[in-house]
């Protein structure tokens, strides 16, 4: 198949015009933003596997950051369509320390946001400190980091550390999610959860505030 012909390979190769094409001729024919968001993900993934492996470069990977922020951006109202009357509960995000990727943090935000939830968005590159200041001053109930980089793993594990030594422990509980993420991480960090997608962080946000 050429890589015109669906967006999964219009993502992996970074084709801004056909990817948007794409994209709205998916929503045209009642595919859910979800789902649009999905295949556009698997094509990051599957472009990140061909820098890997030295097929393409990093202006390649900064352009399809580029593109899918526009994809981000498009399907946003569909993302936030549910909204809530009163405030579902707070949760701090951010991508954990020496870490840039906000793609997919964003995407986690943005669907919370629409339904319901307050999101306090540390940005990128969050070091634990200012997690536990943000935990400190807006009192959430959830706590969210993103990981894309298994470098920063230990950025991880010294941010719930550091939540734990700051008193705010019980307080919160603490989701991890981003490519790098796994059931193990959550396991060796001490989180309460790892989301696989921004749906499942969503699901969970709702369970711990009984929201669900
Ligand atoms: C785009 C991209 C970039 C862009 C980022 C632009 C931006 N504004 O974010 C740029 C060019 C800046 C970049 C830089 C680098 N990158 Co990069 N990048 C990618 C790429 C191709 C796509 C990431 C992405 O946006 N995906 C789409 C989003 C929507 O997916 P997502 O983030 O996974 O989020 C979804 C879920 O995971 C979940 N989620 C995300 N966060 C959270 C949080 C919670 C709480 C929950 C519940 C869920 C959740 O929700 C989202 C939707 O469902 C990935 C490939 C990959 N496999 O991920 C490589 C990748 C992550 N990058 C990689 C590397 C190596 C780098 C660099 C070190 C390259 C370099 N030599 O400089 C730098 C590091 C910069 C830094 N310090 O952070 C590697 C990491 C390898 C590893 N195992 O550590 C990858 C895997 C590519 C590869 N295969 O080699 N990168």
């Amino acid at each position: 198949m050429s890589e015109s012909d669906n967006l999964f390979e219009a993502v992996a190769a970074a084709r801004e015009d056909r990817v948007m094409e794409l994209v709205r001729e998916q929503l045209g024919a009642g595919v859910s933003a979800v789902d649009v968001l999905a295949e556009c993900n698997r094509g990051m993934v599957e472009l990140g596997n061909r820098f890997a492996a030295g097929e393409c470069f990093l202006p390649d990977l900064m352009f399809a950051g580029m593109i899918m922020k526009s994809v981000a951006t498009e399907l946003q109202p569909l993302l936030e369509k549910v909204q809530a009357a009163a405030s579902r509960g707070t949760v701090v995000l951010g991508s954990v320390q020496h870490d840039v990727h906000d793609i997919g943090k964003d995407i986690v935000a943005t669907m919370l946001r629409g339904v319901g939830f307050e999101v306090v968005d540390l940005g990128v590159d969050v070091p634990p400190e200012k997690f536990v200041e943000a935990i400190a001053e807006h009192k959430p109930q959830v706590v969210g980091m993103s990981v894309l980089l298994t470098t920063c793993f230990k950025s991880v594990i010294a941010t719930v550390k550091a939540i734990e030594e700051s008193g705010h422990r019980q307080a919160v509980s603490i989701m991890v999610g981003g490519a790098a993420a796994s059931d193990l991480l959550r396991e060796n960090a001490g989180c309460d959860f790892y989301g696989k997608t921004a749906v499942d962080g969503v699901k969970f946000a709702g369970n711990v505030t009984g929201t669900a």
